[in-house]
C-alpha cells in the first residue's frame, strides 16, 4: 500500500504562515463537505469504518494524531503532526484515528456530502467488499495524480511516510 501524503504550500512572511487549498490544484478532488473535530479524549480511537465511495484529506491543523489505513490486505500508521501536510485516505480504505494529543484539531476535506448508507462499519463485512470490489476504488488513481502533479502543488511522498501498524 502507498501512502499519499500532500505537502501543501504555506505562504509565510512576518506574521505567520497562512495554507490555502483549492480544489483540482491542491485537493484532487471537488470538496463538498468539511469537518474537524476536537477535544478528543486520552485513548480515544475514531473513524473504524470504511467508505463505499468517500474520498477524504486528512490534516491535523493543530496538534497531532495517527492515522491508522487498512486497505483489506496492508496496514499503515501515519502521523499527522504539521498544519501544512494531508493525508489522502480512498474509498475502500478502513482507518482509524489515534493517540490524538490533548490539542489536536482534525480537519477533513470531504469528496461527498454526509450519507450514513456509504459507511462500512463491520470489518469483516469491509474485508468482504474488499474481495468483491477489488477493481473499484480509488487508491491507484490518487497515487498515480499526486505522482503526475502537473497542475497541482501537492507532493506525494509515498511508503516512507508509514510504518507497518
Ligand atoms: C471518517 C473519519 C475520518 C454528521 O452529522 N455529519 C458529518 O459530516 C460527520 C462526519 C458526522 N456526523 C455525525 C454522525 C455522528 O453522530 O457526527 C457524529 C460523529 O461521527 P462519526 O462517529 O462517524 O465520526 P468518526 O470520527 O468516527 O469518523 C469521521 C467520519 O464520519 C468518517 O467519514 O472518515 O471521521
Amino acid at each position: 500500500m502507498q501512502v499519499v501524503k500532500y505537502m501543501f504550500q504555506p505562504h509565510g512572511d512576518d506574521r505567520g504562515q497562512l495554507v490555502a487549498l483549492e480544489e483540482f490544484k491542491d485537493i484532487p478532488f471537488r470538496v463538498k463537505r468539511v469537518y474537524y473535530m476536537y477535544d478528543t479524549g486520552e485513548g480515544v480511537v475514531r473513524g473504524r469504518h470504511a467508505h463505499k465511495s468517500l474520498e477524504q484529506i486528512l490534516i491535523c491543523i493543530h496538534g497531532s494524531c495517527k492515522v491508522r489505513l487498512d486497505n483489506g490486505k496492508e496496514k499503515k500508521v501515519i502521523p499527522l503532526e504539521k498544519p501544512y501536510e494531508g493525508l489522502y485516505v480512498s474509498n475502500v480504505m478502513w482507518r482509524e484515528m489515534f493517540d490524538f494529543s490533548p490539542d489536536a484539531v482534525l480537519m477533513v476535506l470531504a469528496s461527498e456530502l454526509y450519507d450514513e448508507s456509504d459507511y462500512i462499519r463491520d470489518y469483516d463485512a469491509f474485508l468482504k467488499y474488499v474481495e468483491n470490489n477489488s477493481g473499484n476504488n480509488a487508491e491507484n488513481s490518487a497515487e498515480n495524480n499526486a505522482e503526475n502533479g502537473s497542475e497541482n502543488s501537492a507532493e506525494k511522498n509515498a511508503e516512507k511516510e508509514g510504518e507497518n501498524a
